[in-house]
């Protein structure tokens, strides 16, 4: 089977006629309607999601797609993991695989690691054999497997289902493929076994953590993760470092209907053991939290109770020690506790606002749990103190403010909880400085948001996809060129739209909207998000790229659909409309010293570990850096990592809202296309060759076509491959000989080429049929 064997419409969308948008998604809803959700843009893979269990992925995939080159097969995510690991094993080169796409578009699904590889895949000796001395690769593919058989324990039941051997494990469950493929192919031994298993097992975890039930994914990752895989020059992993972006922590205190809170909280509360629950002072019941929300806690198919073992386990694997384990519940469930401290209104007839605890037994539980004076606490929560240079000035807080302070302080604890346990996850497997490695990383975050109400949130995200954008296009294209090059085929340029100046709009250091917005933050006197705004509207008004009520657009006239708290950026993949209003207050992500200071002085080793700048004897009163900028500097280190690399794009597209199978919504999809840039991919892709293939495969395919190289043909490939094109007299224009290399211009060619083949093998059988008429 080859590409374009692959009958149900085209496999690579470089061989798209006309390259225009419907035909496009026409070919794509296609494949989708045929299961095939894989379609390849040259070396990019486009993955539609199925929501459903596809039978093309397991160990006879994983040993079918490891023993043949990208373009022999059907398009295929492990064709891409392949080339990747064999790239970065054989020849040296780090690889990274971003992969982006809308909420439940499958990235995590594809994504190394947040399940793993069941033990059938895991000694499977498809799987391993390469790695035992001595083994020959096998004849056949084993047919069904059992416990007797000694491909591991817990296994029973597997063959009374039949089929496929991973039945019921997350290596069907699409979830991440690349990683189980990379596992599976890398190398055995106790050592790297471990190693493997500590990586696989940081998922669980930072799913529990990470991941919460939104509308639109039922298992929707609320934060962004790079993870480079390390591997030793024989292409065993030795370990790894993630990078986490942007957790969502407004979830902890809020989250809209028919959504939930971060799983971890109902794992704990329907998986935690009496014993425990009970030292955690905790009820079983979800209804008790105020956090959690009342009307949904539980998620179709998932299993609060079972998965909290596996995240206890997985903690354990990576290393996390009993002590660590209870430490991370108690600050947990503290934050669960928070969020039942009910504040009262104390305001005093004469005018003065003030706030106070309506019940201090909750208040009182905390301090006893994270050993901390009630009071102190209580006194944190309901009032501020600020210093001059003179004096302390104690004021109360009012109720809302009071409030704030409360939920601020839930948000705060649970986030830095969150990069603690990924820093104590790297601190597991880290590998040694001393070590030569080669590196994989894998990028798993969230695609382009529009939203009906697009915040400061949708602002960063969307500033990050522009950068990735940005990548992208100068990725593929210098890979184009790079490859005419290494062929010696001469490169013309090719014009694209160049995204630079929108990303200059927003992260110039001092022209930049995010620079602006630290400004503002920072600036004396009385700043807003109206002040805010007017600053940019002013500074902005003949940006050919931002828009607002009172600027005029490109046309010339001014948008009156527009509220007066909103501006719009028109990025590479649409117009987006912000609204300011929360900017301010969201990238200066304040907590007042006393909270810090107060959770600096429980005897919680973990907690007060979080508040590191809670020590009291801390003088200094510069500012952390803003929510904005800690975001951009992230944003330019990945992007620097990112640029060292060879890239690999998965890019996934979701095919309709329900997450259903077999449903396929155009407009769904043509909007996505448009958000991932897929036909300037095509175009960029395709500007100079569309189609290439090294010649001796391309010799073998249409050798038939030629007079001179069939039946037989003694001569070198390429010469070959000449004699054949020369005997069809192609226009010299369509192609180019590269050194190893024959490059096809317009995909019309390809199927002319294709159409004559097809002619030619009915030729051949009829002619074959009537010498074997002729011998009877
Ligand atoms: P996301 O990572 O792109 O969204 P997921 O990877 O969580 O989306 O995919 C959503 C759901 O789709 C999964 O839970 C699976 O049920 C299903 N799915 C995904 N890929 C496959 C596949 N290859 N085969 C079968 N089912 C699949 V988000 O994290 O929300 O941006 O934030
Ligand atoms: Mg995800």
């Amino acid at each position: 089977m080859t590409l374009m064997e692959d009958s149900v419409g085209v496999g690579d969308l470089v061989l798209l006629e006309p390259l225009e948008e419907e035909p496009l998604l026409k070919n794509l809803q296609l494949r989708y309607e045929n299961k095939e959700i894989y379609t390849y843009i040259g070396n990019v893979l486009i993955s539609m999601n199925p929501y459903q269990q596809l039978p093309i992925y397991g160990p006879e995939f994983i040993a079918k797609y490891r023993d043949y080159t990208f373009y022999e097969l059907k398009p295929h995510i492990y064709a891409l993991a392949n080339v990747a690991y064999q790239s970065l094993r054989d020849r040296d080169r780090d690889q990274c695989i971003l992969i982006t796409g809308e909420s439940g578009a499958g990235k995590t699904g594809e994504v190394p690691g947040l399940g793993r590889l069941c033990s059938h895949c895991w000694n499977h000796p498809l799987i391993s054999f390469r790695a035992r001395p001595g083994l020959a690769p096998p004849q056949k593919f084993l047919p069904t497997f059992s416990d007797s058989e000694g491909y591991g324990a817990g296994m029973t039941g597997v063959k009374e289902s039949g089929g496929d051997p991973c039945e019921g494990f997350s290596c069907t469950e699409a979830s991440k493929l690349v990683m189980s493929y990379v596992a599976a192919v890398c190398g055995k031994g106790e050592q790297v076994n471990s190693v493997k298993e500590q990586l696989l097992q940081s998922n669980p975890v930072l799913e529990a953590f990470g991941n919460a039930k939104t509308i639109r994914n039922n298992n929707s990752s609320r934060f962004g993760k790079y993870m480079d895989i390390e591997f030793d020059f024989k292409g065993s992993p030795l370990g790894g470092v993630i990078t986490n972006y942007l957790l969502e922590k407004s979830r902890v205190v809020k989250q809209l209907e028919g959504e939930r809170n971060f799983h971890i909280f109902y794992q704990l509360l329907a998986g935690a053991d009496a014993h425990l629950l009970e030292a955690l002072k905790l009820e079983r019941d979800t209804s008790h939290y105020a956090y959690l929300n009342q009307k949904v806690s539980r998620v179709d198919g998932m299993d609060d109770a079972s998965n909290f073992k596996s995240v206890q386990n997985a903690m354990t694997v990576i290393g996390f020690s009993e002590v660590e384990i209870q430490q991370v519940l108690e600050v947990t469930a503290l934050v669960l506790k928070l969020g039942n401290v009910e504040l009262a209104d104390e305001s005093q007839a004469n005018g003065t606002s003030a706030s106070g605890i309506r019940d201090g037994r909750g208040v009182q539980e905390i301090g006893e749990m994270i050993g901390l004076n009630s009071e102190e606490l209580e006194k944190a929560l309901c009032s501020r103190t600020m210093k001059t240079a003179k004096e302390e000035v104690v004021t109360t807080l009012n109720f809302t403010q009071a409030q704030y302070a409360r939920d601020a302080l839930a948000k705060n604890i649970y986030s830095r909880l969150f990069n603690w346990i990924v820093n104590r996850i790297n601190e597991s497997i880290k590998v040694g400085s001393g070590e030569k490695k080669k590196v994989m990383g894998v990028l798993d975050i969230y695609g382009f948001e529009i939203l009906k109400d697009n915040s400061f949130e949708q602002f960063v995200i969307n500033y990050c996809n522009e950068k990735l954008q940005q990548v992208f296009i100068e990725m593929t294209l210098k890979e184009e060129q790079e490859e005419y090059k290494r062929e010696g085929i001469p490169w013309t340029k090719v014009d694209y739209f160049d995204n630079g100046i929108i990303c200059n709009l927003i992260e110039h250091n001092q022209q930049g909207i995010l620079a602006m917005l630290d400004e503002e933050c920072l600036r004396p006197g009385v700043v807003s998000d109206s002040t805010f705004l007017a600053k940019l509207n002013q500074v902005f008004s003949k940006h050919g790229f931002y828009e607002s009520k009172v600027t005029q657009n490109a046309q010339r006239q001014y948008d009156h659909t527009m509220g007066l708290s909103c501006f719009r950026i028109c990025h590479y993949a649409g117009k987006v409309t912000y609204n300011v209003n929360g900017f301010i207050d969201k990238n200066n992500d304040l907590l007042f010293r006393d909270l810090s200071q107060a959770m600096w002085k429980a005897q919680h080793p973990l907690l007060q570990s979080l508040f590191p700048e809670g020590v009291p004897t801390q003088t200094s009163l510069k500012r952390p850096p803003t929510a904005g900028a800690q975001f951009k500097s992230s944003v330019a280190i990945l992007m620097k990592n990112l640029y060292s690399k060879n890239p690999n794009y998965i890019r996934c597209i979701k095919p309709n809202e329900h997450q259903q199978r077999g449903q396929f919504s155009s407009e769904l999809v043509a909007v996505q296309t448009r958000y991932l840039g897929l036909l300037e991919n095509v175009r960029v892709r395709r500007a100079g060759y569309a189609y290439r293939q090294r010649y001796g495969p391309f010799l073998e395919r249409y050798r038939l076509l030629g007079r001179s190289t069939w039946p037989r043909w003694n001569g070198g490939d390429r010469e070959g491959v000449e004699k054949v094109l020369g005997e069809l007299s192609l226009s010299s224009e369509e192609l180019a000989f590269g050194k190893t290399k024959i490059f096809i211009r317009s995909p019309k060619t390809l199927f002319y080429l294709e159409e004559k083949r097809r002619l030619r093998l009915q030729q051949l059988a009829t002619l074959i049929q009537k010498i074997y008429r002729g011998w009877r």
